[in-house]
């Protein structure tokens, strides 16, 4: 008997998968269809698979062509199915050519011709309408944001806004994106979307006026600095059926659900302390440090550290304080806010002129999880026990800086195909905004700025 193996996404199922199913099937005599996992996708830079594991399988099992179906879920596993099943043929489509002749040691490799004019690629852009997206604000981030959006399939980078036109023209000549500086109406008229990347305080009005224009919002942190004003962007983005994502980038990342998800499982017991910590020192001269109203640690990493308290906790907190250190100019160079629950304690700590080592602890009853910086672009943790020895390591895959995560989420969002409407809830938002709101007030009654 002839075992064949091939392997594949098999995203949004088509003639092309069916056509390779079927020329893989008639090599031999028993045919197994290896099926990746979300998991494994992401891990080789496929952030916007459509279907669920579950579907693809389904849709593979449909064909009746394969006699087995199993899950590709590592890089290298090929070589351990080939070895596991006795395969004596593997077989993969043209586009692959060449790049598992590796396995040559261990079976026939096949390359069989790819059908033409039809891709999961191609459906994914009928799918996803275009998200013809503008930026506002070209400092820092935008560079970022353009280099990310290359990856994200969907979502096109159509031009950028920024009324400080010294800026705004470097940028347009680095990256050939045209940057408007007078008119936002007329910038949002070219828009379906904006990324809102310009400097604290002007985030509110910006997404208002977006909002209010029928353009879909995805804003960094914080969309507003009063509650009240939070709220009103979430509401008003419902009254226009448009998306507003928060870009608190942790939360999208795979890496950051799996730790919540692994000091949720009981493996370290009851939580009773978390402690998390971002800190980055911050040059001199810079925004951070020589705004006095919205420059500071607080605004620029407090939601981070928020994040993993409030996903673990919830937001009913029983009491909470927040001590800072101001430099003499009013800004704060460090800041510690401690949250009490009824079964836990927090502190989330942020700095941008004092550096700690910067990590995130989740401490339970059995033992605690260790993820060191930088924890908010998950790439590592560690689940330790009393006995030193014994200690668990996970490292899920990151790509890129991890804006691609956030970003794929929007323009899911936009096309309504989200599944994951619970990486950042409006709740956990609005728990941050009540603390910023409170922070900035007492701020002000201890600075006078
Ligand atoms: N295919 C094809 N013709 C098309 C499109 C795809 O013959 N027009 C083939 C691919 O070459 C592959 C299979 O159909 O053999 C599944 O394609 P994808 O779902 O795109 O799978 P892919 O992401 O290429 O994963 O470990 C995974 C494998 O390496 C392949």
């Amino acid at each position: 008997m002839i075992k064949v193996i091939t392997y594949g996404t098999f995203d949004l199922f088509h003639q092309g998968h069916i056509k390779l199913l079927e020329r893989a099937k008639a090599l031999g005599d028993y045919l197994i269809v290896g099926v990746t996992t979300e998991h494994f996708d992401e891990a080789r830079g496929k952030v916007n698979v459509i279907d669920s594991c579950l579907e693809r399988v389904d849709n593979v099992r449909k064909t009746g062509l394969a006699d087995e179906i199993i899950i590709e879920d590592h890089i290298d596993q090929k070589m351990e199915d080939i070895q596991k099943y006795g395969i004596d043929i593997f077989t993969v489509g043209s586009d692959w050519e060449g790049t598992f002749d590796y396995l040559k040691t261990l079976c026939k490799v096949v390359y069989l011709e790819r059908t033409p004019n039809i891709s999961s690629t191609m459906l994914r852009k009928n799918h996803f309408k275009i998200v013809r997206t503008g930026i506002i604000g070209t400092g820092r981030i935008a560079p970022r944001f353009v280099a990310e959006g290359k990856y994200v399939s969907g979502m096109n980078i159509v031009s950028a806004y920024n009324p400080e036109k010294e800026s705004g023209s470097r940028f347009e000549k680095k990256y050939e994106i045209p940057v408007c500086n007078d008119d936002y109406e007329l910038f949002l008229e070219g828009v379906d979307a904006v990324y809102i990347a310009s400097p604290n305080e002007t985030h509110y009005e910006y997404a208002k006026a977006a909002i209010a224009a029928g353009k879909h919002v995805l804003c960094e942190n914080p969309v507003a600095l009063k509650k009240k004003d939070t709220m009103q962007l979430f509401s008003l983005a419902r009254e226009h059926g448009v998306v507003l994502l928060e870009g608190i980038k942790t939360a999208y990342c795979p890496g950051f659900q799996q730790l919540i998800n692994t000091a949720r499982g009981g493996k370290i017991g009851e939580l009773r302390d978390i402690e998390a910590c971002f800190t980055r020192l911050a040059d001199i001269g810079s925004r951070e440090r020589t705004d006095r109203f919205f420059g500071g640690a607080f605004l620029e990493y407090a939601a981070y550290t928020l994040l993993p308290i409030f996903k673990l906790y919830g937001t009913n907190y029983q009491d909470i304080s927040i001590h800072s250190i101001y430099d003499e100019n009013g800004i704060d160079v460090y800041t510690k806010i401690e949250l009490v629950y009824k079964h836990g304690l927090a502190t989330a700590k942020c700095g941008v002129g004092v550096k700690t080592e910067g990590q995130l602890v989740i401490a339970g009853t059995q033992g605690y999880i260790l993820a060191e910086s930088p924890w908010w672009l998950t790439r590592k943790y560690q689940i330790r026990y009393e006995n030193p020895n014994e200690i668990e390591t996970y490292e899920p895959k990151f790509q890129g800086d991890g804006l691609r995560y956030e970003m794929s989420e929007f323009v899911a969002k936009i096309n309504g195909i989200d599944k994951n409407g619970y990486l950042l809830t409006e709740d956990e938002i609005l728990a941050i905004a009540e603390i910023t709101e409170r922070y900035l007030e007492q701020k002000q009654e201890q600075t006078g700025k």
